[in-house]
C-alpha cells in the first residue's frame, strides 16, 4: 500500500573531491529515488568547516516529494554516499558526500538512527542559506521559520557559487 508522500527536505555537503561534481551527481541520485521525485533544488554554496577540519565545503539542498519511509529514505541517502567513496572515520571527517535528512513534513523523530529535524540545522548558516533560496518561508519543525532563523545568525560565511 503507497504511503502519502512527505515532503522531505536533504541537505548536500562535501569537502574532498571534486565537490561540485559529486554535489551535481547527488542531486541526480536523489530524483531518481523510487516513489521519489524532486521538487526544489537550491544553487551550490561554499562555507568555511563549522566545528570540523579540512577543505572548504559546497553545500546545497533538496526538496523531495517521496513515499518512502524515513528509515528508508536515510537508507538510500547512505547508499547514495557510499557510491561516492565516503569514509566512516571519526565525527565530522571530512568527506566526499554528506547527505543529511533534515526534515521529513513535520515529523518529530528522536532515535538513535535519525533525529526529526536534523538537531543542528536550525544553527548552521551552510543549511539556511541554500533553504532561505527555495524555501523562505518553510518551517523547521520546533524552531521556526527558515528566514527568521537565518536572521539570527552571525559570523557565519556562505558565499553562493557562479553556475
Ligand atoms: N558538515 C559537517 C560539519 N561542518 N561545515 C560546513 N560548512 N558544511 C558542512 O556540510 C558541514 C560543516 C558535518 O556533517
Ligand atoms: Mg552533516
Ligand atoms: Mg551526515
Amino acid at each position: 500500500m503507497a504511503a502519502d508522500p512527505a515532503m522531505a527536505w536533504v541537505g548536500l555537503g562535501a569537502n574532498q573531491g571534486d565537490r561540485v561534481a559529486t554535489l551535481r551527481a547527488a542531486q541526480q541520485a536523489l530524483g531518481g529515488l523510487p516513489q521519489t521525485r524532486t521538487v526544489v533544488r537550491s544553487s551550490l554554496y561554499s562555507s568555511v568547516p563549522v566545528a570540523a577540519g579540512g577543505p572548504d565545503y559546497v553545500n546545497a539542498v533538496v526538496g523531495l516529494e517521496t513515499s518512502l519511509s524515513p528509515a528508508a529514505l536515510l537508507m538510500r541517502l547512505q547508499e547514495i554516499e557510499d557510491r561516492h567513496g565516503r569514509v566512516r572515520s571519526f565525527r565530522n571527517a571530512p568527506r566526499t558526500l554528506d547527505l543529511d535528512l533534515l526534515m521529513y513534513g513535520d515529523l518529530l523523530l528522536d532515535t538513535p538512527e535519525l533525529t526529526l529535524p536534523h538537531p543542528r540545522a536550525h544553527e548552521r548558516a551552510f543549511v539556511l542559506v541554500p533553504l532561505a533560496e527555495v524555501a523562505p518561508e518553510l518551517a523547521i519543525p520546533g524552531r521556526g521559520m527558515v528566514r527568521d532563523l537565518l536572521a539570527c545568525i552571525v559570523g557565519q560565511a556562505v558565499d553562493r557559487l557562479d553556475e
